[in-house]
């Protein structure tokens, strides 16, 4: 039998759309045992909040989150609005009883971060953070295969994730779309927004962070603000961020992100090499895996593609047949389908609050080190 999980979604941007769309196709494509209710949708302006829950199939609206999460008949809180907002939200929701899936990154920062998590484990609900690309097939293949040793012990790790869309000096910043530009409501630029995702990946693929050395540029200094035009304000986020690894493993890593690689859109990228075999996936091509296995007779040893659509590849038996690619809306689906049956099962899914605390911490790191231009050691979870 069936048990419905009564979804209150916060925000209708980008990630309130991935999001809903996930909601809305989960079980055509997913046999879990729990299974979510689009029961209501909130943000603060009626009318596009009413407009966004006709188009997704939200069946209530709200214009206040609390007033959400006192809803008897809400059961889980999934927060898509902008970082400032992640912790007071998460909070709250979990002082209420719910089940909370934030978006990426989890907070502002690692004490934030700290709060959130002790908010949901005292409570004792459920939690996600969506930390999507885990759900690309090829990333979780990627998983599988270091799980099964067949990388060997890894040397190295280097991740790259680049954007191009901030290029321009009259983008301004703040507002409802270009919050991202906003230190006070995003925490920081790249390093949260985009090199979170890298970080989350490495680490689930190799194993944890000890020590950072990182560098930033903000190359834009002034921007005007997006709901008060004219208004020119300093930019405190960082545009772009490269940084050093130690892992714990005894592996090195490079990273770098910056949304100013002019001809890059979304560019997440990384390569492992380990003693016996290494791997490249890039994110442009996200149906594909590179793999090199040094055991592979010597004549005929190279690169190459993994095609990964096969119904053993994972996930991909959920949908359609070999050689027809799933996309980036899929892997919000994935992330959902991996949470739920969490529940069914009372194994929790990863990365909870807990697990992206721990990319916080080294996010924390990494702009403690470019602040400093020392080596920082991350802290723990
Ligand atoms: C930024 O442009 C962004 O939308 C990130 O916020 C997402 O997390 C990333 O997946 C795509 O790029």
């Amino acid at each position: 039998m069936s048990k419905p999980i009564n979804v209150g979604i916060i925000g209708y941007g980008f990630m309130g759309r991935a999001h809903s769309n996930a909601y809305s196709k989960l079980t055509q494509f997913f046999d879990t045992e729990h299974v979510p209710v689009m029961k209501a949708a909130c943000a603060r302006n009626r009318d596009t909040i009413t407009e966004f829950a006709g188009r997704w199939g939200w069946e209530s609206v709200e214009t206040d989150w609390r007033a959400l999460i006192e809803r008897p008949d809400i059961d889980a809180i999934d927060i898509c609005v902008p970082n400032h907002l992640h912790r007071d939200i998460a909070v709250a929701a979990a002082r209420a009883g719910k089940m909370v899936l934030c978006e990426k990154p989890l907070a502002m920062d690692a004490s934030e971060g700290r709060e959130m998590c002790e908010a949901v484990e005292r409570a004792g609900v459920p939690n996600l953070v969506w930390f999507n690309y885990r759900r690309v097939p090829a990333i979780a293949l990627a998983h599988q295969l270091v799980d099964e040793g067949r990388l060997g012990r890894v040397f190295h790790y280097r991740g790259l994730y680049l954007q191009d869309w901030t290029i321009s000096e009259d983008l301004p910043q703040g507002g409802h779309t270009l919050w991202r530009l906003d230190v006070a409501e995003a925490g920081s630029g790249v390093t949260g927004d985009l090199l979170a995702h890298s970080i989350d990946t490495a680490m689930w693929l190799i194993g944890g962070v000890d020590s950072v050395t990182a560098v930033t540029e903000t190359f834009i200094k002034e921007r005007e603000l997006q709901d008060e035009p004219g208004k020119v304000m300093p930019v405190g986020i960082d545009d772009a961020c490269a940084f050093l690894v130690k892992f714990k493993n005894g592996a090195i890593g490079t990273f770098e992100s910056t949304r100013y690689a002019r001809g890059r859109k979304n560019f997440n990228t990384f390569e492992v090499n380990g003693a016996k075999a290494a791997m490249y996936f890039n994110l442009e091509e996200a149906h594909k895996l590179l793999y090199y296995d040094h055991a592979d007779d010597g004549i005929i040893r190279g690169w190459h593609d993994v095609l990964v659509t096969d119904s053993d590849h994972p996930y991909m038996s959920h949908w359609w047949v070999p050689g027809c690619v799933i996309g980036y809306e899929h892997t919000f689906i994935n992330a959902l389908a991996d949470f739920l049956t969490g529940l069914d099962t009372g194994v929790p899914s990863q990365p909870d609050f807990r697990c992206a605390l721990e990319t916080q911490l080294v996010c924390d790191a990494v702009l403690a080190s470019a602040r400093t231009g020392q080596w920082v050691r991350v802290g723990e979870a």
